[in-house]
């Protein structure tokens, strides 16, 4: 059979249409998870899935799955799927072009009249970015075990909102079990978030696995004082030892390469120009695609802790909130992108995720691989992230052709 491709402009008129919820003036969005921006998309997303023949099922941690019949219903689905929510200041493409593109599978599987044996079925995930609710990829990590409902449901954000109450809020709460989720395969396509597809000229990536992350809470106390009469020599301030802390992740980061290192979110108390900083919280996030080394960052960063206490007296709370090590996908599922980016001729190369994606839970309990096409100039998790119809259509008609491999027509 000649490899399909999907309806370009379909596909790009999805994307455009879902970015109008939560727009941003810079051109992103912003829809914090659980947020009724969110609802807004999950709702949207479940009409048009409805119109494409898909039935809805809502699990009790929010993930959507809308499920397209295949021949043997007693088949294990294959599956696709990411995430609607987004960072503040997000793109239009992060999660939201893996979701579309699954149900543009759909659309096209349809408009060629195609019966697969397995059913295919497109998952929204709650909460993959974790940044209102801390750690990410929670809706996969709670289905593949990493986490419990329980504990997903009280996390809190930083208003001390619970997340569970969010979710009966925005009526997402649902009655389909976490457990026992199955996939013969799963594939999630998404923007490659870097800049190596774009530096290798290359239309799609085959994502091999995902590098390993661990995440901290900070906390840091000192002593709030007069900015104008205390002489320096009898401070203990707590932003100045934080930015040693912070100078310290990036250093730990560099003697680790590729390894990366970020300290993205920091709340000074009492945030008063002339009062010296007594209080400061803030967030670390280390990662590596090799799990000793990820180990070798998280050691020198407890040293460089103990260091800080002794040189500053400044107390230091350092408690690990997240980690997962690094994870090697499906041999045969990588082989079925590989194949189909080669049978549309499509310039392809195998690729390490750097972010985390749901899919690596997933290949917890499934098959997995995923679909990587390039943004420009690298960028993600800012309000200019762009791509382009061509790449979308490319990604997007690799997985079909890679679910299709599996799904067996
Ligand atoms: O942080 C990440 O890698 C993802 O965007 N949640
Ligand atoms: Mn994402
Ligand atoms: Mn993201
Ligand atoms: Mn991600």
């Amino acid at each position: 059979m000649k490899p399909l491709k999907v309806n370009k402009a379909r596909l790009w008129d999805s994307l455009m249409e879902m970015a109008k919820i939560g727009a941003t003036e810079k051109g992103g969005c912003c829809r914090l998870a659980l947020t009724d921006l969110d609802r807004q998309a999950r709702d949207l997303y479940i009409q048009w899935a409805k119109e494409a023949g898909c039935s809805i099922r809502i699990d009790a941690v929010g993930n959507i799955m809308a499920t397209r019949p295949g021949e043997d219903m007693s088949l294990a689905p294959v599956g696709t799927g990411s995430h609607l929510d987004t960072q503040p200041t997000g793109g239009k493409y992060d999660g939201v072009f893996g979701v579309l593109s699954g149900l543009e599978v759909v659309r096209s599987l349809n408009d060629n009249g195609i019966k697969t044996r397995h059913p295919i079925e497109i998952s929204v995930w709650t909460n993959e970015e974790g940044s209102r609710f801390a750690p990410a990829m929670m809706g996969s990590g709670v289905v593949s075990g990493r986490f419990t409902l329980q504990e997903i449901l009280d996390k809190t954000d930083v208003d001390g909102i619970r997340l569970g109450d969010e979710l009966e809020r925005i009526g997402y709460a649902g009655d389909t079990p976490v457990t026992g989720r199955e996939y013969h395969a799963f594939f999630e396509t998404h923007i490659e978030q870097g800049p190596y597809l774009e530096a290798e000229n290359k239309v799609i990536g085959v994502v091999t696995g995902g590098q390993g992350q661990r995440w901290y809470d900070v906390e840091l106390t000192g002593q709030e004082s007069h900015a104008g009469t205390t002489p320096m020599h009898l401070r203990t301030d707590a932003l100045t030892c934080a930015s040693s802390l912070i100078l310290a992740v990036q250093a730990i980061a560099q003697q680790h390469k590729p390894g990366c290192g970020t300290v993205g979110f920091m709340q000074v108390m009492p945030n008063s120009r002339n009062t010296i900083p007594g209080k400061i919280n803030l967030s670390v996030d280390l990662r590596h695609p090799d799990d000793a080394q990820l180990s070798a960052m998280d050691t020198e960063l407890t040293k460089t802790v103990e260091r800080l206490v002794a040189e500053t007296g400044v107390q230091i709370h350092l408690k690990p909130i997240w980690y997962y090590a690094p994870i090697p996908f499906d041999k045969n599922c990588i082989e079925a992108v590989r194949g189909s980016a080669a049978d549309l001729g499509y310039s392809h190369m195998d690729i390490i995720a750097g972010a985390g994606h749901d899919a690596c839970y997933v290949s917890d309990f499934a098959p997995t691989s995923m679909v990587f096409t390039p943004c420009l100039n690298g960028i993600s998790h800012n309000e200019i992230e762009s791509t382009t119809p061509e790449e979308c259509e490319a990604g997007c008609s690799v997985l079909l052709n890679a679910m299709l491999r599996m799904a067996e027509v």
